[in-house]
């Protein structure tokens, strides 16, 4: 096959629409003192904030400085990498993963505006390498202050367990689970104090920075108005007492705080679509100035009234946000078709032994180790030509600029059980289409729910029956068709993108595929650093 292959090129960057500003970060990943199982990024936990201007240009230094042969990645989850499709940070499919000793820079320009996050791509090390990634819009800045704790992050923590060995069991014959989370952490703490002044407004922006967990939030008596769902701005949806955010999901919100001298209330983070275990909740304190007195037994404090799964279905399928600038509004198709429609059934199957276990879409499982043999990564292969190392079978080819839509169909696992799975898409923002139980059919689930869902980057496959928590689970429901998420996008962003789900397990478990978009317009840019 032939393409029109770009020469590489290195850009000169307009400054047509105001000065570009270049930031440099030095990330350097380590074990934390204790462990290995813990891997960080600077020592830190969170790892640093980045926050710079959209359209500026970042240059992140990513040094692996691990004393063992773990390699590591860091993918910038929300960025488009319009142009920089090589900066994406996926082992195998846009770079080698990193050795032991070596330096990757990445330099790509920050777009979109809004909350972002950086994360590992490699193994299950994002449950502990994580940070905000913050863009700014000078021509659109808050008009009320951020607060001072800056973004807040929600994480599993699995405490004292062997993240190697977690990996070997989720891809092992026996197949081991990796267990659930001994705790949920906001902001890397289990007891998370957020100081602020009363009688102001404040926007908080919330990370879902989780493995596995998907969470409810809220805080007692404040009531919070989303303003920003992953990264896009949307028409401000006011009252919430509790929002879900699952991992790779990012909101802003403002909440107003009380007219009055102390306050002390509790925040609390808990676990949904997951049987309740112990220790699933996590409760954090906002108190009013340092004046405010924390009690000794925090227990005493009213906790917020946090949705079920029930009511989070309810406001996903019928309620959920919607777009508030005009140019990003959902096109409505030819009579409410596509130019393509990809449906990407989604099922747990044993391996060929029996005992080992993956995810498969459209019956094929796509875990990084199949790559692992590669010494050039899939995406500088596509771009000189050559497609022999390309897994066909995980592969959805998309035109130039045509209007996508992507089904996700969910099914019941092995165990008898509809699990949740938060999608996420690298390289695109798309618009959630619309949601259904059981099964998806193609000729009668044509029309949008809602004319003008927001965009986003990560969205919920809803389990609508034999869900986790229900008493109708049985394992001679597996592959019963179990919920469907539609979304759909334009494919303008020549690349090779994952498509995939953000759980760590289910990920590591193959719960992956490509899309390979628009190769005849690919084009890797490389930004002068300097
Ligand atoms: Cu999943």
């Amino acid at each position: 096959m032939h393409y029109f292959l770009f020469p590489l090129l290195l850009l000169v960057n307009k400054v047509s629409s105001g000065y570009i500003n270049r930031h440099t970060y030095n990330f350097t990943l380590a074990y934390a003192d204790n462990s290995t199982s813990v891997l960080l990024v600077n020592s830190q936990f969170p790892g640093p904030t980045i926050r710079v201007n959209v359209n500026d240009i970042v240059i992140v230094h990513i040094h692996n400085a691990l004393h063992t042969m773990e390699e590591v990645t860091i993918h910038f989850h929300g960025m488009l990498q319009r142009q920089t499709p090589q900066m994406d940070g996926v082992g195998f499919v846009s770079q080698m993963p990193i050795p032991r000793g070596q330096t990757f820079t990445h330099v790509f320009q920050a777009y979109p505006a809004g909350t972002h996050i950086y994360h590992s791509h490699a193994g299950l090390q994002a449950v502990t390498t994580f940070g905000a990634l913050i863009v700014d819009d000078p021509e659109r800045p808050w008009e009320i202050p951020e607060a001072p704790s800056g973004p807040i992050a929600f994480s599993d923590e699995w405490k004292g367990v062997d993240r190697l060995i977690q990996e070997q069991g989720l891809i092992g014959s026996p197949f081991k689970w990796e267990g659930e989370p001994s705790h949920l952490l906001i902001n890397g703490q289990k007891s998370f104090v957020l100081t602020l002044d009363p009688g102001r407004t404040y926007l908080l922006r919330l990370l879902g920075a989780t493995s596995l967990s998907t969470v409810v939030f809220g805080i007692a008596q404040h009531p919070m108005t989303v303003v920003e769902v992953d990264g896009k701005l949307v028409v401000p949806k006011r009252n919430m007492t509790s929002i879900e955010i699952a991992s790779g999901q990012r909101y802003a919100v403002m909440i107003e705080t009380k007219n009055e001298y102390t306050g002390v209330y509790a925040m609390q983070a808990s676990i949904r679509w997951r049987l309740a275990a112990a220790n699933s909740s996590c409760i954090g304190i906002l108190r009013y100035g340092l004046q405010s007195a924390i009690p000794a037994n925090i227990s005493s404090l009213a906790l917020p009234s946090l949705s079920n799964e029930t009511e989070l279905l309810l406001f996903s399928f019928s309620q959920r946000y919607q777009s508030l600038l005009p140019d990003e509004k959902m096109p409505p198709g030819d009579q409410g078709r596509p130019d393509m429609e990809i449906i990407l059934v989604a099922t747990q199957e044993y391996t060929a032994d029996g005992k080992g276990i993956r995810w498969l879409s459209n019956n094929a499982t796509f875990d990084m180790h199949r790559l692992q043999n590669l010494s050039t990564p899939l995406l500088m292969d596509l771009y000189h030509g050559n497609e022999e190392n390309l897994p066909n079978d995980v592969i959805y080819t998309l035109g130039s600029n045509q209007l996508v839509d992507i089904v996700i169909q969910n099914t019941v696992a092995l165990n008898g059980v509809c699990e949740s799975h938060p999608m996420h898409m690298h390289g695109h923002k798309f618009w959630i289409h619309s949601y259904g139980t059981d099964l998806y059919d193609p000729a009668r689930n044509i029309l949008p729910d809602r004319r003008d869902p927001g965009l986003r980057d990560s969205l919920m496959v809803y389990a609508s029956s034999y869900a986790y928590y229900m008493p109708n689970r049985s394992v001679s429901n597996h592959g019963k068709p179990c919920g469907w998420t539609k979304l759909r996008m334009i494919s303008n962003n020549p690349g090779l993108w994952m498509f995939h789900c953000h759980i760590g397990a289910h990920s590591f478990m193959g719960m992956n595929v490509l899309l390979k978009e628009d190769i005849e317009h690919l084009s890797m840019t490389y930004l002068q650093q300097n």
